[in-house]
């Protein structure tokens, strides 16, 4: 089976990349390197070295003997989507290719413009490329659990069913995002939701937790196949910069009262749910939601496991939330679907955790102390609205 992993170059995209080439798909990876840009305009980079596209790939044929072709282009040129696509003649696209920040699509409104539209046109244009040329392609999108935001009720699977004035309906679950970029995840499934409905096409949308750790059993096979890991205040997501806070010995950052809860699951559960995806595709005209995530936290729950990981070396410090975002919710999201499709789940342990850590301690050297904090706030200051005037 010939698979596209279009943002192939990312932290998730890169080890999919790789398991997918493991077990024998044909697989061809595309990306612009935005996300290499992104470093550069932050001053960050990613904890663990990371080698470019091309050497990766080299290394990858080096160790396996497997080929992995690679397409470098931007989502946004329609031209370039179609020539690719027409090219490697894909059986199923999966599509990590996106701007995946919710602080970085918080900065200003040029970051939240760009965020919508590289997201939105990106995947707007992969549509029209698959209904011209071939429907029959199975579009696996990444959307994320944080589309749903936090409903006093519980989450199911992407749709729910309503009585309303004694008439039944199933329809797309509410959503109540908290972020720009989670706003363009929801447009998205707006948008391939009804290119299902109109062109026949198939996809499955997979509402994503927040994802954790860095080594896959491919990506440990040679250093230059390392996949990135980010802790700064921008790309990092909470259990990374947790472990990573605490191999530093600065103390755990639980934003507001910490008890926020999140879905969450380890990133080699990630690639193994894309293929369960792949290897059971939609059915001509509909769009499948999975939740995919494995357990829920809360903060505070991830940050005292975090500091028992670390033999309680490194203080918890709560420090003002600088979202905008429900400090105490209810919290109750349905994730069977791909556990009935044979997920066996990596559970979060403490000697998870303590591989994280020992990890990012190889490279404290690397740290940059000032990443750390957030600087990005969800609220418009007087200053910007003054500016505006
Ligand atoms: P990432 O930023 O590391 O990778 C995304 C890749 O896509 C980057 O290499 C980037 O250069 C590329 N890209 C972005 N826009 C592009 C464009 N217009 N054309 C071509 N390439 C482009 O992100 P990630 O953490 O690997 O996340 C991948 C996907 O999974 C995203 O869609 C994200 O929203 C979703 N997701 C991630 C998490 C998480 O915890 N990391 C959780 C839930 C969902
Ligand atoms: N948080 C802290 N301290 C930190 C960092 C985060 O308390 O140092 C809190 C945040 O306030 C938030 C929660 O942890 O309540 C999650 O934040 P995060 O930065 O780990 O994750 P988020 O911004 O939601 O985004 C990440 C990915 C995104 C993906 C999403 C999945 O960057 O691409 O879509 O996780 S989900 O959260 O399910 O929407």
């Amino acid at each position: 089976m010939k698979v596209i992993v279009l943002g192939g170059d990312g932290y998730l995209g890169w080890p999919t990349a790789l398991y997918l080439s493991k077990r024998g798909y044909k697989v061809a990876v595309v990306d612009n390197f935005l996300r290499r840009h992104y470093d550069d305009e932050m001053g960050v980079s990613s904890l663990v070295p990371i080698e470019h596209l091309q050497r990766r790939i080299a290394t990858w044929d080096a160790v396996t003997g497997l080929t992995i072709k690679s397409y470098v282009g931007d989502l946004t040129d329609e031209s370039f989507v179609y020539k690719t696509i027409s090219e490697f003649n894909p059986d199923a696209i999966v599509h990590f290719a996106e701007q995946r920040s919710a602080p970085y699509s918080m900065i200003d409104r040029d970051h939240a413009v760009h965020t919508q539209v590289n997201n939105v046109v990106g995947t707007l244009n992969l549509l029209y490329a698959i209904a011209d040329i071939n429907p029959d392609i199975h579009l696996v999108k990444l959307g994320t659990m944080g589309e749903y935001g936090t409903p006093n009720i519980d989450i199911e699977e992407g749709y729910i069913e309503i009585e309303h004035n004694g008439r039944k309906d199933v329809m797309p679950y509410p959503k109540q995002p908290g972020s720009f970029y989670h706003l363009s995840k929801v447009h998205d499934s707006h948008n391939i939701l009804f290119a299902c409905r109109i062109w026949g096409l198939r996809a499955t949308d997979l509402n994503q937790g927040v994802v954790y750790g860095q080594e896959t059993d491919e990506t440990i096979l040679h250093p230059d196949l390392a996949t990135r890991f980010d802790y700064d205040a921008v790309f990092g997501t909470v259990l990374n910069r947790f472990c990573v806070q605490a191999a530093v010995g600065v103390p755990l950052t639980v934003y507001g009262s910490g008890n926020q809860t999140r879905g969450m699951l380890n990133i080699r559960d990630t690639l193994a749910c894309i293929e369960l995806a792949i290897l059971n595709p939609a059915e001509q005209g509909e769009m499948r939601v999975y939740n995919q995530f494995t357990e829920s936290f809360s903060i505070n729950q991830i940050a005292k496991m975090v500091q028992q990981a670390a033999d309680d070396k490194v203080e918890i410090s709560q420090i003002e939330d600088p979202r905008v975002e429900a400090q105490e919710h209810y919290y109750n999201a349905k994730h069977t679907k791909l556990l009935d499709l044979g997920l066996l789940p990596h559970h979060l342990s403490k000697a998870v955790i303590k591989n994280i850590i020992d990890l990012a301690s190889k490279h404290s050297n690397r740290v940059d102390h000032l990443a750390i904090n957030p600087t990005i706030g969800w609220k418009k200051t007087k200053s910007v609205l003054m500016t505006v005037k």
